[in-house]
């Protein structure tokens, strides 16, 4: 090991003066710093997979909706998770190694701690988004991979949820689906028709993607055009130029909707009433919208999409006759008005969790049907080992045939925005519903998002589910006594795990109260920083 390290180390230097950390989603910052990262990463996928017998490690390098001059990298487990938490630190402390010896001494104590059997083959596959700075970072990660003897398979570009799905299927013999991009478009599509045939479904779907000029745009192209173009009677994808790298996630794409809550650049003659959805730069998440017809913009974000799916899954079940449990995941950014509607209109149980992935999934978990999103288009849906065994493709009951086919249909290793596209698209037509109707279940209190740079966002202590402050020490306080000012006020304070700063967020019963209260708040903040 040692001689192949410092071999293969040659070239890969950690930049004095910066420490990573291994945050909500990866390594994520400027790609010109990450060299070093992402071959330290190669370096701990394969201790990972030799930990676990060989199984195969997932490695993705992207920077989801960050800017194009911005990478990351993350692992995945070989369920498809998310790499197991008791791991980041390890991946953190390698990555901020600053010489060969220190790193060799840090693998050791890994080595150690796991006793891992250095013999055991790992198997690793790898993929990337569409940005410049991926190729280069691919071989950084190889040459990682190389330190010990590897398997590896290069998907070449690839959206994260595809490499999930990629990772599970590799690891199941077949029982997940087969481990290749025509894998992947196969268990969907074939899902997708069999939901619309045997529900006797007729009228042609339309929609419009916006892929965030990402790797979402060729992928979902592939799908719906080489398998299910004829149940489409308008589909199109708008900022789909991958060729540019320059234009990733820019004017366009889901955090760009749902931040600035318009239209993206690029809808041909927007028409009311028709519905457009945004992916992301890495397509692991979806927000919808239309516009009414006094051309007023309407977001359908991550709590609507929960909302919907919670309903149409109530529905469901009662129709199956099974005893099945359904719950539904949010953070602390959901609107209140959709947990309300949640709980008190649809009664299902709902539960908050921290900001990220990982978290929602984890508790999404304890359901049958376990129903998770971020406001901001992060989520899917699981279902339990109990709920699987119960349904079948050959039931005489049409229902638990279509929660069978559901199952196959939505990605259940992470938030998938072309998965969660096609199924929301069926959804809305076994409801016989528009973007209007699905619109109308709740109306969104208005909100704020701030985001305020502090000296150090580390004092920035919370708790419950992010939603308490408990540290600096009276901030809570004051920021109790300001929400109280304001009807349906809430307001919460968090630092955040993927930038250097700290945001704020409030919602009231008017727009003016939501800006005032999160104006307020934020000033709070700076006192107290
Ligand atoms: C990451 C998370 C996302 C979360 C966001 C919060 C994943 C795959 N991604 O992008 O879920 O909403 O971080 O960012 O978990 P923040 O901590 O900067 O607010
Ligand atoms: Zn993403």
């Amino acid at each position: 090991m040692e001689l192949s390290l410092k071999k293969l180390s040659q070239g890969h230097l950690k930049p004095n003066n910066v420490t990573f950390q291994y945050g909500t989603a990866g390594f994520r910052m400027k790609a010109s710093l990450l060299d070093y990262v992402v071959f330290t990463t190669g370096i701990l996928a394969a201790l990972r997979s030799k930990y676990l017998q060989g199984k195969t490690i997932g490695i993705m390098i992207t920077a989801s909706h960050n800017p194009p001059e911005d990478n990351g990298v993350k692992l995945v487990d070989p369920m498809g998770e998310m790499l197991a938490q008791t791991w980041e630190a390890h991946a953190t402390t390698l990555a901020n190694t600053s010489s060969i010896e220190a790193l060799i001494d840090e693998i050791i104590k890994i080595v150690d701690l796991f006793e891992i059997d250095l013999k055991t083959q790992s198997s690793v596959f790898i993929a990337r988004d569409s940005r410049e700075s991926g190729p280069a970072l691919l071989k950084s990660t190889i040459d990682g991979l190389n330190v010990f003897d590897s398997a590896i398979r290069d998907f070449g570009l690839l959206t994260t949820p595809q490499l999930h799905y990629l990772v599970r299927a590799g690891n199941s013999n077949g029982s997940f689906g087969h481990p290749s991009s025509e894998g992947y478009y196969a268990k969907l599509s074939i899902a997708f028709k069999q939901i619309y045939k045997i529900n006797g479904l007729n009228n042609k779907i339309s929609i419009i993607v916006d892929a965030a000029n990402g790797i979402g745009a060729p992928k979902v192209q592939e799908l719906i055009h080489d398998n299910i173009l004829e149940y489409f009677d308008h589909f199109l994808v708008v900022n789909n130029n991958i060729e540019n790298p320059r234009l990733l996630n820019y004017n366009c794409g889901a955090d760009f909707v749902k931040t600035n809550q318009k239209l993206p650049e690029n809808i041909p003659n927007p028409e009311p009433f028709n519905l457009y959805c945004s992916f992301d730069g890495d397509a692991d998440r979806i927000v919808f919208y239309y516009i009414t017809e006094e051309k007023h913009f309407q977001l359908l974000d991550g709590d609507k999409i929960s909302t919907l799916l919670a309903s149409y899954f109530i529905k469901l079940i009662k129709l199956t006759g099974l005893d099945l449990s359904v719950g539904v995941v949010q953070t602390a950014y959901a609107n209140g008005a959709s947990t309300k509607y949640l709980s008190e209109v649809l009664k299902v149980p709902v539960e908050c969790t921290p900001t990220g992935v990982k978290h929602l999934h984890h508790v999404a978990q304890n359901f049958d049907i376990g129903i998770y999103f971020e406001a901001n288009g992060h989520g899917t849906v699981l279902f339990s080992d109990n709920l699987l065994n119960k349904v079948s493709p050959t039931s005489s009951n049409l229902s638990i045939k279509t929660l069978y086919y559901l199952t196959e249909l939505i990605n259940q290793t992470v938030g998938d925005a072309i998965s969660d596209c096609l199924t929301i698209l069926l959804i809305l037509k076994l409801l016989d519903n528009g973007p209007n109707e699905w619109n109308s279940n709740y109306q969104d209190l208005p909100n704020k998002l701030l985001k305020v740079i502090v000296n150090d966002r580390n004092l920035f202590k919370t708790t419950n589910a992010e939603r308490t402050l408990v540290q600096p020490k009276g901030l809570q306080m004051k920021i109790d006594e300001k929400v109280n000012q304001y009807p349906n006020g809430r307001s919460f304070v968090r630092a955040s795990g993927t930038e250097d700063a700290v945001r704020v967020y409030a919602e009231a019963a008017t727009k003016d109260d939501s800006i005032a209260l999160a104006d307020q708040v934020a000033e709070l903040v700076k006192e107290f920083s």
